[in-house]
């Protein structure tokens, strides 16, 4: 049993609705996969890496789970197809009805072709580390050898409106264990 920690983002509607709607409802599916044990608020983001697309909405959940880092992997593909996520002509960091990474696998790190865990660019995101930082503050991230409230500490998030909590009614956002 592994408790992997993953990041949901998506900045389109998908055919469930919108993006806070395809967040909700893929945190569900990702029940099927384990036991989502904590979750963060949503966030509302500025887009990263391409600016000219709609502002994301981003959240991390924290999954108990015993499949291995590749049949999660698997699993959290095909659930980005379910809500309709279409890599065939799509941009680098541009629009996406969902997007579910690993950014960690209990203390596991990994570098294969498909797979890179802790997701190599968690430390200078603060799409991630903000969400992150709420649900595990403690959480010694593999290879860097710093806790996840150091590495936001060492970010610098320079837009006030960069990474902003969002209210909404069909998340539930306790960030505390899930029945
Ligand atoms: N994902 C990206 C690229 N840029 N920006 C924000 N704000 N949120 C994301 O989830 C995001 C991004 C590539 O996966
Ligand atoms: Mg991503
Ligand atoms: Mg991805």
């Amino acid at each position: 049993m592994e408790i992997a920690y993953i990041g949901l983002g998506g900045n389109v509607a998908s055919a469930a609705g919108t993006p806070e709607v395809t967040l909700a409802r893929a945190a569900e599916r990702l029940s099927a996969l384990g036991r989502v044990v904590r979750r963060s608020r949503l966030y509302s983001t500025a887009p990263v890496g391409f600016a000219e697309q709609p502002r994301f909405v981003n959240a991390v959940v924290a999954l108990e789970t015993e499949l291995t880092a590749s049949a999660l992997l698997d699993a959290l593909l095909g659930i980005e197809r379910e809500f309709g996520r279409d890599r065939s002509h799509a941009i680098p960091n541009g629009p996406r009805t969902l997007d579910l990474d690993i950014l960690l696998y209990g203390m596991a790190r990994i570098e294969s072709a498909a797979l890179q865990v802790p997701h190599p660019r968690l430390a200078e995101r603060a799409f991630v580390l903000v969400p992150l930082h709420e649900i595990a503050p403690e959480v010694i991230v593999p290879g860097v050898g710093r806790s996840v409230a150091e590495l936001l500490a060492c970010l610098k998030i320079a837009a006030e409106d960069a990474v902003m909590p969002l209210e909404s009614g069909v998340w539930r956002n306790d960030g505390h264990v899930q029945s």
